[in-house]
């Protein structure tokens, strides 16, 4: 039902969160599945180069001894170290040759698990004339989450394609899921 090819709009943006080796099985904080989401944003990303959409892929990319590493009193096991290999985009997502990065997690006294945190994304997606975002990648209860609730704070329309995202924990999904329908978001089961 969902055809990229046939749903995809001018005004429209895509945006591929953190599809990266470490987020992937044999990575150092590997989503179940997380490599899953690959080649269904693949078709995404054709379509949205078909329809002249936008595309935007975000990247965590964290400085050694960041502080949401577990050996620095944070959350997660090391990851997604600036210019390793796990920091990298999966090597079978195809991102157009004029796609827009936005790197975050680079600094030193805070984490930053949203697109929107401090990047400037949403003043960028504005000067581009996006409107809605559809939105896939990893985790769907992190980074997923927390870009979606920011992007419904800035105005934007938002549809989660859920078959290109997955979540940290199950449950994590599920309340995250309830908390972006809250916000306004539209979710794409199919
Ligand atoms: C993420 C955990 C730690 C994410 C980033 O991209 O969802 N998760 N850093
Ligand atoms: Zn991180």
């Amino acid at each position: 039902m969902h055809n990229p090819a046939e749903v995809l709009m001018k005004g429209d943006g895509l945006l591929i969160v953190d599809v990266q080796n470490d987020f992937c099985p044999g990575g150092a904080l590997p989503i179940g599945e997380g490599d899953v989401v690959v080649p269904i944003l693949n078709d995404w990303i054709d379509a949205a180069e078909k329809k002249g959409v936008p595309v935007y892929a975000s990247r965590d990319f964290h400085p050694v001894r960041h502080i949401s590493f577990k050996d620095q009193g944070g959350k997660w096991p090391a990851h997604c170290i600036e210019d390793s290999e796990g920091a990298a985009f999966h090597s079978a997502l195809r991102l157009p040759d004029n796609v827009t990065i936005i790197t975050k997690g680079v600094r030193f006294d805070q984490d930053q698990n949203s697109v929107f945190d401090q990047t400037g994304f949403s003043e960028q997606l504005r000067r581009d004339g996006v409107k809605r975002i559809w939105v896939g990648g990893l985790a769907l209860d992190v980074c997923v989450l927390l870009s979606v609730l920011d992007a419904r704070k800035a105005g934007f329309e938002v549809n989660v394609i859920m078959q290109a995202t997955r979540p940290v924990t199950p449950e994590g999904g599920r309340e995250s899921v309830a908390q972006m329908k809250e916000a306004g978001a539209a979710i794409i089961e199919d």
